[in-house]
């Protein structure tokens, strides 16, 4: 039980975004939070990664009330749906920047961003930048940089979208044992069922911004309840 949320809300004006939220999830494991497009993935992990404030609730990271706390004061890699790079910085540049950040030697920069530059097939592409990339490309050095930061939280947000099938196929293989084995809270959006069968791990499934089950993925799967089963498995 790494990561908790107590009776998370977020409303913004009238409109309630996040409702009632109660999870515990895990180092080590990989959740993937399903729901179709606007069940608020996005505004959870926004929650989760300190980006946005709950209006009630608390949130708890390995004991400790992270409630409020910027996502600059904690320890957290998120990809966003709409991934950024540093158009003006090389693709190496892109991926070694948080470790610039934590002040990491040369020769640590080096070691980390070719491994991470290699399990997302950009080895050829570290010379150029971002706007010399394709589409999936420049995904795969969003998510490269989120592999190399070693955060205790990573969020992934629909991460594969922009990628081919072939790829697609090889990073949902990949993802859930680099992350594992980091240790990290992992969590994964997807609108697609099949994406988190494939996963494994647990799953969360949101509908209009509540979460309506949380467990182990087959589980879910085997008996996906009476709420949503159209929009979910
Ligand atoms: N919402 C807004 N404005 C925002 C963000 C969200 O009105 O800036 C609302 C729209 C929606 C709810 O919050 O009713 C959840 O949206 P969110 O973007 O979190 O949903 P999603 O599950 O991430 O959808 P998608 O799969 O389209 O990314
Ligand atoms: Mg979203």
């Amino acid at each position: 039980m790494t990561l908790t949320l107590e009776n998370v809300w977020r409303t913004v004006g009238d409109e309630v975004h996040i409702a009632e939220a109660n999870l515990s999830l895990e180092r080590g494991t990989l959740n993937t939070l399903l729901g179709p497009t606007l069940a608020g993935k996005t505004s959870l992990m926004r929650l989760m990664a300190g980006l946005d404030k709950p209006t009630k609730g608390r949130i708890l990271f390995d004991g400790q009330d992270v409630t409020g706390v910027r996502v600059q004061d904690r320890s957290v890699a998120m990809v966003y749906q709409q991934f950024i790079n540093y158009p003006a910085l090389t693709v190496y540049e892109n991926i070694a920047s948080p470790l610039r950040i934590a002040r990491a030697s040369a020769d640590e920069i080096d070691r980390k961003v070719r491994e991470a530059a290699a399990m997302m097939k950009l080895e050829p592409m570290l010379d150029r930048t971002p706007l010399e990339l394709s589409g999936g490309q420049q995904q795969r050095t969003a998510l490269a940089r989120a592999l190399v930061k070693g955060a205790d939280l990573v969020l992934l947000d629909e991460p594969l979208a922009n990628l081919d099938y072939k790829l697609r196929e090889e990073l949902r293989e990949e993802l859930p044992r680099v992350f594992a084995e980091s240790g990290a809270v992992f969590v994964y959006a997807t609108t697609e069922p099949t994406e988190a069968l494939l996963l494994g791990g647990n799953t969360v499934t949101l509908h209009e911004g509540r979460v309506t089950q949380f467990g182990p993925t087959l589980d879910i799967y085997r008996n996906p309840g009476d709420l949503l089963t159209a929009d979910v498995f």
